[in-house]
C-alpha cells in the first residue's frame, strides 16, 4: 500500500510579495479577483515508497517551489483529457473500420498481459456517464479525439464515405457536453490511423497528408458550429516513435529516417488541415486550430557550455522539430546541422532529415493559432558524444538524458514529478517562439495496479497542485500567455503499451467489471477545488469555515 504523505514544513502565509509588485501592477487590471501572497518555505518534497508512489516531504530550494496564491485569468480553459482508441471501446462496431492500434494490440506480446482496446472504458456507450464526471470536476472543457476509422473506415474521407453511425457518436458528445455547459476541445488525430492507410505506408506515404486535410474538412463541416477548438496532431513526435521503435503502433522500427519522414508529412498535414480552417471555416465558425506537442524540461548537468548546448539540442530536438516550423520557419538549424553531419559520416550523400523547399516552409509558417503542450516531467542532460552507428533520432542528438535521483518516482518509469519543470519550460517557449497562446492540453501522474484500487492518490493530489501552482506562477510572474490546464486523464483508461497496468486517472475504472464503474479518487475533488476557485485562493481572506479552506488545508501546504 502506498504511504499516505506528511508535511514536514508547514508554510506561515505571509505577504512576501512586495518584490513582484511591478508584475502585479500589470497583471491587476485583468485578474478579477486578486490577491496573492506567497507562502513562506512551505518545504514539500516527495519520497518514495516500495510501489513508486511518492509523498511529498520537502522541496529542494524553498525560494523556487514556495506555493503563490492568485487566480487564473477569468477565462481560463479548465480541462480533462483523453483518446479515442483509449476510452471508446466498440472497436468494431456501427461499421468502424480498423486502426493500426487495432491491429497492433491485437498482436501477441505487443501490449501487457495481451490487453487491448477493444472494450477500454466503453465510452462510446456511456457518454452520459462521462459528462456526469466532467461536470462534477467542475471544468469548462473536454479534450477527446475522434477516431478516423471510425467516421470513416476505409480511411479515405468523402460525404459519401462517411460512417453515419459513427459520426453520430460524436455529434451525440458534443451536444451533450454544450448541453452541461463544457466546451469540446478536439483532437483529430490521436495515433489511432486507419489500418487501410498503413497498408501503403502510413504516414511515410505522402498521400496521407492529403486525405488527413480532407478528413479535417469534413469534420470542421460536421462539428464546427460547435467544436471552437480545434487540435491537428497529438504529439507527433510520439507518432513518428511507432514507425522508428516497437513499442508503440505500427511499430516498424525504421528508426533511422522513418521518424523523419513520417513528421515532415505530419508537418505538411498539419498546415494543410489549418489552411483548409483558414479558407473555408474561420470566419463562420470563429474557432481556433493548432497542434498539441510533448516535451520535458531539460535541465543542463552542468553549468558548462557543452552541457548547455546540450540542453538547448534537446529542446530543439524535442520541440523545435515541429515548434519551429510552425512559428518561425524550418527545421531549427541545430537540428539540420546535427543530422547532416552525422549522415555524411554515416556515408550518406544526403541528409536523412528531409528538406522544405521555401514554398513549403512558407505554407507551414504561421499555421497555429496556440500551442498545445502535453507536459509531464523533466530531465538532465549533458553532452555525449554518441556512436556513428546505428543512426537514429536519439543518437543524432548527442546528449544524455536521465532523472534526478532525489526526483520522486511514481507508476511509470519515464516520469517523475518536476513541477518547477513546468513554469521553465512555458517562459522558454514563450522567448523562443515570440510569446505565442499556450494551452496546457495534458499533465498528470500514474499509478500502477491491475489489482487493488488505489482511491486515496495523495501523489495525484500533490501533482496537481504543484504543477497547477508553477502553471500559476508563468502566467503571474512571468507574462505567459497561458491559456489553460489538462489534465490527463479524466478516467484510468488504455495506456498504450501499459494497457490497463498504469493508471492516469482522476477517476478508477474497474477493467474486471463489464460495466466499467467510474469511481472518484480523493485527487478527483481536489481537482475540483482548484477549477472552482480558478486557482489558488489565498487562505487569510477566506473564512475559516471554508470548505475549500479546510480540505485543501489537509494535504496542501498551509494550515
Ligand atoms: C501522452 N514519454 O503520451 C499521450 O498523449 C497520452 O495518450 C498518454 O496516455 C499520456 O501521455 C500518458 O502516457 C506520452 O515517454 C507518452 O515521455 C510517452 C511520453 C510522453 C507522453
Amino acid at each position: 500500500m502506498l504511504e499516505n504523505f506528511k508535511m514536514n514544513n508547514y508554510c506561515h502565509c505571509g505577504s512576501g510579495a512586495s518584490s513582484r509588485i511591478s508584475n502585479f501592477v500589470i497583471r491587476l487590471a485583468i485578474i478579477y479577483t486578486f490577491e496573492v501572497a506567497v507562502a513562506m518555505s512551505q518545504s514539500v518534497m516527495m519520497v518514495n515508497d516500495a510501489q513508486g508512489g511518492f509523498v511529498y516531504k520537502e522541496f529542494q530550494d524553498p525560494e523556487r517551489d514556495r506555493l503563490l496564491y492568485g487566480h487564473f485569468p477569468p477565462n481560463f480553459t479548465w480541462a480533462t483529457a483523453t483518446a479515442a482508441y483509449q476510452v471508446e471501446g466498440a472497436w468494431d462496431e456501427d461499421g468502424k473500420g480498423p486502426s493500426i492500434w487495432d491491429t497492433y494490440s491485437h498482436q501477441d506480446g505487443r501490449i501487457y498481459n495481451n490487453h487491448n482496446g477493444d472494450v477500454a472504458c466503453d465510452s462510446y456507450h456511456k457518454i452520459n456517464e462521462d459528462v456526469e464526471m466532467l461536470k462534477s470536476l467542475n471544468v469548462t472543457h473536454y479534450r477527446f479525439s475522434i477516431s478516423w476509422p471510425r467516421v470513416f473506415p476505409e480511411g479515405v474521407p468523402s460525404m459519401k464515405n462517411m460512417n453515419e453511425k459513427g459520426m453520430q457518436y460524436y455529434q451525440d458528445l458534443v451536444n451533450a457536453l454544450i448541453a452541461a455547459n463544457i466546451e469540446p476541445m478536439v483532437t483529430l488525430y490521436h495515433w489511432d490511423l486507419p489500418q487501410t492507410f498503413q497498408d501503403t505506408g502510413g504516414w511515410e506515404n505522402d498521400i496521407v497528408a492529403v486525405y488527413f486535410a480532407q478528413y479535417a474538412d469534413l469534420c470542421f463541416k460536421q462539428l464546427g458550429d460547435r467544436v471552437k477548438l480545434w487540435i491537428t496532431f497529438n504529439e507527433p513526435k510520439v507518432v513518428a516513435s511507432g514507425y522508428g521503435g516497437a513499442r508503440k503502433a505500427p511499430g516498424l522500427g525504421h528508426q533511422s529516417t522513418g521518424v523523419y519522414r513520417v513528421t515532415h508529412n505530419i508537418l505538411k498535414a498539419h498546415a494543410k488541415a489549418w489552411h483548409v480552417y483558414d479558407d473555408k471555416y474561420r470566419k463562420n465558425q470563429g474557432g481556433q486550430v493548432g497542434i498539441t506537442l510533448n516535451c520535458d524540461w531539460a535541465i543542463p548537468a552542468s553549468e558548462s557550455e557543452a552541457d548547455r548546448d546540450a540542453a538547448d539540442r534537446a529542446l530543439q530536438f524535442g520541440l523545435g522539430w515541429f515548434a519551429h516550423p510552425i512559428f518561425v520557419g524550418d527545421y531549427p538549424d541545430v537540428m539540420k546541422k546535427q543530422v547532416l553531419e552525422k549522415s555524411r559520416a554515416q556515408g550518406l550523400t544526403s541528409s536523412r532529415l528531409p528538406i522544405f523547399n521555401e514554398d513549403e516552409i512558407n505554407t507551414i509558417r504561421g499555421t497555429a493559432d496556440f500551442l498545445g503542450l502535453n507536459h509531464y516531467t523533466s530531465q538532465m542532460i549533458a553532452h555525449h558524444n554518441s556512436e556513428l552507428m546505428p543512426s537514429s533520432y536519439s543518437s543524432d542528438q548527442d546528449i544524455l538524458g536521465w532523472h534526478d535521483e532525489n526526483w520522486p518516482k511514481c507508476g511509470v518509469s519515464w516520469l517523475r514529478p518536476v513541477p518547477w519543470g513546468i513554469r521553465q519550460l512555458l517562459k522558454w517557449i514563450k522567448e523562443e517562439y515570440g510569446d505565442p497562446a499556450v494551452f496546457i492540453t495534458e499533465s498528470g501522474i500514474a499509478e500502477k495496479s491491475d489489482v487493488e484500487p488505489m482511491l486515496n492518490d495523495t501523489w495525484r493530489m500533490q501533482y496537481y497542485t504543484a504543477y497547477i501552482n508553477e502553471v500559476l506562477k508563468a502566467y503571474i510572474l512571468d507574462d505567459v500567455d497561458v491559456r489553460g490546464y489538462t489534465a490527463w486523464s479524466l478516467m484510468d483508461n488504455f495506456e498504450w503499451a501499459d494497457g490497463y497496468l498504469s493508471r492516469f486517472g482522476l477517476h478508477y475504472v474497474d477493467f474486471n467489471d463489464p460495466a466499467r464503474p467510474r469511481t472518484p479518487k480523493a485527487s478527483a475533488e481536489i481537482f475540483a477545488d482548484i477549477v472552482r476557485n480558478n486557482g489558488f485562493p489565498n487562505p487569510q481572506i477566506l473564512s475559516k469555515s471554508s470548505k475549500y479552506l479546510s480540505k485543501l488545508s489537509s494535504y496542501l501546504l498551509f494550515p
